[in-house]
């Protein structure tokens, strides 16, 4: 089954009748200046981990169109369990980069308050999240409310169990909730064919869900279908699943060195797939892309980074000892031990 594309990798416009999509200049000006945010945002936080200010960071590069077309493909009230990979969809909707970057400089472990945004916490025991969002979805089926769930999630955390069964809770509950895999290729050094015999897609419709395959760096693609397939969940059309496959252009994380185990050729042939210069390319060649809409998105962009680089040097250095007790209502013994070693490892410090 091939992906549905609606621009190909030159960024000229395919037709595709099965996904129509009003293609607008302000529809594409807007996927690309929030992706291009979520780039310059992505690279600001990197270099700011390799200056030390960061204890980690793992990039969503390369993976902008994937998160961008689908997260404004929702509704703002529809809650959104994401992983721990999706700064460009947090920042599309409106977390800042102050509460983005807590977490990574390890003050605490999340910035931002999930019920305001509908966005919830990054979730870094893989899959986790699935089945929550499942039991969110199944109370939001219950309210009656009209929203509906969206969880993100990557290739390698579809084959924990929790991914599998939450599909089949979902399908078997006729829950509203958006499956929404991003398949970059690789689960840190474990590449996705060695993972599974079936693809994605494919093991979702035998969980009883509709299914979809998309180019995740084709930024309208991904829009139409997730447009297509919220509408339908939303009709009360049951759960689906959308599989959008992208690549994940850096490290797994700044722990990680990928010249280890992937070859510079499928990085170059991934890099000439860019989602931002496929837009940016069909952004020109329609005469939507002047000087003044460029001038302005690149000050956004510059406004962007120096805000990143300021708040990020001004969060406050919180005492992780407070971590103790967030944990249990009632401290227990060993979480009292626990504490108290914690206390006497900071107390030995020198500096
Ligand atoms: C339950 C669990 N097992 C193992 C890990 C270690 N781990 C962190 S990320 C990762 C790879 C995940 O790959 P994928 O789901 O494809 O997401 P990606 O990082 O590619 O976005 C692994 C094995 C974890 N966080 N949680
Ligand atoms: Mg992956």
């Amino acid at each position: 089954m091939e992906p549905v594309q609606l621009l190909d990798t030159d960024g000229r416009l395919r037709h595709n009748p099965d996904w129509p999509l009003e293609i607008t200049p302000e529809l594409c000006r807007d996927l690309y200046r929030r992706m291009k945010r979520a780039r310059r945002f992505d690279d600001e936080a990197l270099a700011l981990q390799r200056q030390g200010e960061l204890g980690l960071w793992l990039q969503s590069l390369g993976q902008e169109a994937a998160q961008i077309g689908s997260v404004t493909a929702l509704r703002p009230d529809d809650h959104v369990f994401p992983s721990y990979r999706e700064h460009a969809a947090a920042l599309s909707r409106g977390i800042t980069p102050a509460e983005l970057l807590v977490q990574w400089r390890g003050n605490r472990h999340s910035g931002w308050d999930p019920a305001h945004y509908r966005f919830h916490i990054y979730t870094l025991v893989l899959a986790a999240q699935l089945p929550h969002a499942v039991g969110y979805a199944m109370g939001v089926q219950r309210d009656g409310s009209g929203e509906i769930v969206a969880a993100y999630f990557g290739d390698g955390a579809s084959s924990e169990g929790e991914a599998n069964e939450a599909l089949n809770w979902a399908a078997a509950a006729g829950a509203p909730v958006l499956f929404f895999c991003q398949n970059n290729h690789w689960a840190i050094s474990t590449p996705t064919q060695i993972q599974m015999r079936a693809p994605l897609h494919q093991r979702a419709r035998g969980f009883g869900l509709d299914a979809h395959l998309v180019d995740g760096n084709d930024v309208l693609a991904v829009h139409a279908v997730t447009t297509a397939v919220a509408e339908q969940i939303r009709a009360g059309g049951g759960p689906a699943l959308i599989e959008a496959v992208t690549y994940r252009l850096g490290g797994h994380s700044t722990s990680d060195d990928p010249g280890r185990y992937r070859s510079a050729s499928e990085l170059d042939s991934w890099t000439a797939r860019d989602p931002i210069a496929r837009l940016e390319a069909l952004l020109t060649r329609e005469g939507w892309l002047d000087a003044q809409f460029r001038a302005e998105v690149e000050s956004e962009c510059d406004g962007l980074a120096e805000e990143t680089r300021k708040v990020c040097r001004e969060l406050p250095l919180g005492d992780l000892g407070e971590l103790f007790g967030a944990v249990l209502t009632e401290e227990t013994p060993l979480l009292a031990t626990e504490r108290r070693g914690y206390r006497d490892l900071v107390s030995s410090y020198v500096d």
